[in-house]
């Protein structure tokens, strides 16, 4: 389905969230209305003793309009009767971070190497996606390896995204790459 109607976007089937844990590094992000992640974000992915999904990120950000630095990002995913599709709750380390409730869809993932997660904030009247952000992750901080490019972008087509991501970088200059 490429009619770029949020209700039609195919997410991974039978999506195991304990082969989801771990790190993995935002290689590229197409990014919503007031972008927060800049770059240098990693995301580590846990399973609780509850079988709850949560998660930690680390990552440049910039704050009231102009202001960079590195935040360390809480967040908690709850279920929904699809696996792949949570909700998520996310706060920051300190007061001033962004705070939020947002989808939270795994698109697909080899679980070894890449995921393409996708997030639609405010979808237009006409079942299209108005305000939303995405972000490429890699298990690999170099980035996706070549195999992986080609189903990744297919991916970012059918999410009607392609084009509109931009690379993340990891210098670890401004952020360290650990949680
Ligand atoms: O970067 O513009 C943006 C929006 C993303 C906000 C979500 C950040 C919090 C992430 C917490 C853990 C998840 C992967």
């Amino acid at each position: 389905a490429q009619d770029c109607q949020v209700s039609n976007i195919q997410v991974m089937q039978n999506f195991d969230r304990s082969r989801y844990t771990g790190r993995w590094y935002a290689v590229a992000k197409k990014d919503p209305v007031g972008l927060f992640l800049l770059d240098n974000v990693v995301a580590q992915f846990s399973v609780d003793e509850s079988g709850k999904m949560t998660a930690t990120a680390h990552g440049r950000v910039i704050i009231l309009n102009n202001w960079e630095m590195c935040a360390n990002m809480f967040g908690t995913f709850e279920d929904t009767p699809d696996p792949a599709k949570f909700k998520m709750r996310y706060w920051g380390a300190a007061s001033y971070l962004q705070t939020g409730n947002d989808d939270h869809w795994v698109i697909d993932t080899d679980y070894d190497n890449y995921a393409i997660h996708y997030s639609c904030r405010e979808v237009d009247l006409d079942g299209t996606c108005l305000d939303g952000y995405s972000f490429i992750f890699s298990r690999h901080p170099t980035g996706l390896r070549p195999e992986d490019q080609k189903i990744v972008t297919n991916k970012k087509k059918e999410i009607c995204f392609l084009g509109k991501y931009r690379r993340v970088g990891h210098t670890g200059k401004s952020c360290n790459n650990y949680i």
